[in-house]
């Protein structure tokens, strides 16, 4: 017999498949090769043991889906893919030490050259001074096109913005992004208690369960009126390299930049020493956040030193 699942988790030798019924099915790759990531759909077969029993039946993954998206992140050689078929992501950060523009304007650019909507997710907003100290910063975020949720998974403020998306219905798949410590656990915690005792148990039982969430873990949200969602929770990152991006798509996945650089007097200004130069003197006037500058710059910079075997 052939279905189909969505995978919520794997690790070199398993995948776990989340199957149409909502089952939580743990399968090995028919194939070696078989490239499959968090939130792939899959074709998967269940051999029947000789007893005839389904539930003792072997679960042999075939192939994986068509992917409408797949966030990545890479550095030099090292290439990471995060997640596949991803319907919204939430960006996670807090307020400082924790908020670092630096990893957001990389995960925006990746998400925007997915083509993934996102929302920023500034959690910890019971961290009042904290939050002050950024205030500036967020609203320019918000003036150049993005949702900010401001939220407390300690109290629970701000998560009727977070339900409104996990009960939007054009949804399927969500994922969390960021830096450790920002509290992505903590929120998926107060969404769905439940559901993340439940998947604990699938990593007990295999006795992988650090593996399984150094890969990140889909969590199974069953909905009244819609089909169920799956909740990824990602594991924390401290960089995110874009070198599988080329330099024209990170400058789309600066919007703010890209935008600006349309009045540039070259066309292929490199925002640097050319005169006329829209987006440096952008930067100068406060129009552009010089830091989002800086960022762009360095993405650049790391795909000159390290990108060129991935072009
Ligand atoms: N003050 C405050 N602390 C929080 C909040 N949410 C999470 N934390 C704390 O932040 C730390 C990291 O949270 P965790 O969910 O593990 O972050 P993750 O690494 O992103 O999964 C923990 O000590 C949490 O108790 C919040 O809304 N306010
Ligand atoms: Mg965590
Ligand atoms: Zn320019």
């Amino acid at each position: 017999m052939i279905a189909e699942g969505q995978v919520i988790s794997l690790t070199r030798g398993y995948l776990w498949i989340l199957s149409s019924e909502g089952l939580t099915l743990k399968g090995k790759r028919a194939n070696s090769s078989l490239d499959a990531a968090i939130g792939d759909f899959v074709r998967y077969r269940i051999n029947e043991s000789s007893d005839g029993e389904q539930s003792h039946g072997e679960i042999l993954v075939e192939e994986t889906c068509l992917r409408r998206s797949l966030i990545q992140r890479s550095h030099a050689n090292r290439h990471k893919n995060l997640a596949a078929n991803i319907d919204h992501a939430f960006i996670v950060t807090a307020p400082p030490p924790l908020f670092n523009t630096n990893v957001l304007d990389r995960m925006l650019c990746e998400l925007r050259n997915q083509a993934v909507p996102c929302s920023i997710v500034i959690n910890k907003i019971d961290l009042e001074e904290e939050m002050q100290s950024i205030t500036e910063v967020l609203r320019y975020y918000e003036s150049i096109g993005n949702h900010i949720l401001r939220v407390s998974a300690a109290s629970g403020a701000g998560f009727d913005l977070i339900l409104e998306k996990i009960m939007d219905p054009s949804i399927r798949t969500i994922a969390f992004l960021g830096m450790s410590g920002v509290g992505k656990s903590s929120s998926l915690n107060r969404l769905i208690p439940e559901a993340l005792a439940r998947t604990n148990e699938v990593s007990t039982k295999t006795g992988q369960g650090r593996q399984t969430t150094s890969q990140g873990m889909g969590y199974h949200y069953p909905r009244e009126n819609a089909d169920a969602l799956v909740l990824i929770d990602l594991p924390g990152v401290t960089q995110f390299g874009l070198c599988h991006l080329n330099p024209a798509q990170i400058q789309s996945g600066f919007t703010d930049i890209a935008e600006t650089a349309e009045q540039c007097q070259f066309r292929n200004c490199s925002h640097t020493v050319e005169p006329g130069c829209a987006v440096r003197e952008a930067c100068a006037s406060g129009d552009i956040l010089s830091s989002r500058f800086d960022n762009f710059q360095a993405v650049l910079a790391e795909l000159a030193t390290f990108g060129s075997e991935n072009k």
